[in-house]
């Protein structure tokens, strides 16, 4: 058996219920054998950015997980799709996005997945809530970098 790695996602929605379509992911992400939900963040509503439509809401999950990365993006693909995502364009509008943000130490650049991802140092969205559950990861200098964006905590 691999020994579990800390890993940390990010969730966001800006069709139908977005908050609905959060909580149908964390309760997808209980049910997954080798994922444990260690931490989630409160909801935030959020402006796009480079998006359209609706503000998002958004959170971070701290998860502990014996599935590599790889196969931790396929259980994210899965859930998406059973909350009814569509991909019309990048960027588009979605009922439900799952990102893996940081997976361990781990470091990865291929056409399929990206670590740590490749623009949450510049996103409020990810950023505020991965420091409330992890504050030791956010420096405040980059807190400071993204206090123009729009964000709102809801809960
Ligand atoms: N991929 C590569 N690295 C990763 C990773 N670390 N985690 C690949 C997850 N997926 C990763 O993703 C496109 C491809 O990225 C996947 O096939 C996967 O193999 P997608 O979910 O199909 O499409 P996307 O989410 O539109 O693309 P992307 O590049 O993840 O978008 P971004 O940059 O994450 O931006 N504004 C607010 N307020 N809140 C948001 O949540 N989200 C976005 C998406 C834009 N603006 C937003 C928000
Ligand atoms: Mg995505």
């Amino acid at each position: 058996m691999r020994q579990p790695v800390t890993a940390y996602l990010g969730l966001g929605a800006n069709v139908g219920d977005a908050r609905a379509g959060l909580d149908f992911a964390f309760r997808r992400l209980r049910e997954t054998p080798g994922i444990e939900v260690v931490a989630r963040s409160a909801y935030y509503r959020t402006a796009p950015v480079e998006s359209s439509g609706a503000d998002y809401t958004n959170a971070v999950a701290e998860l502990r997980t014996v599935l590599t990365a790889p196969d931790l993006l396929t259980c994210l693909h899965a859930i998406e799709a059973q909350a009814g995502r569509e991909r019309p364009y990048r960027n588009a509008p979605r009922t439900l996005d799952l990102d893996i943000l940081i997976y361990g130490e781990g470091r990865m650049v291929s056409p399929s997945l990206t670590i740590p991802h490749p623009r949450m140092g510049v996103r409020a969205f990810v950023l505020i809530p991965l420091a409330e559950i992890a504050p030791e990861r956010v420096g405040a200098d980059l807190l400071n970098s993204i206090r123009e964006q729009v964000i709102e905590r809801l809960d």
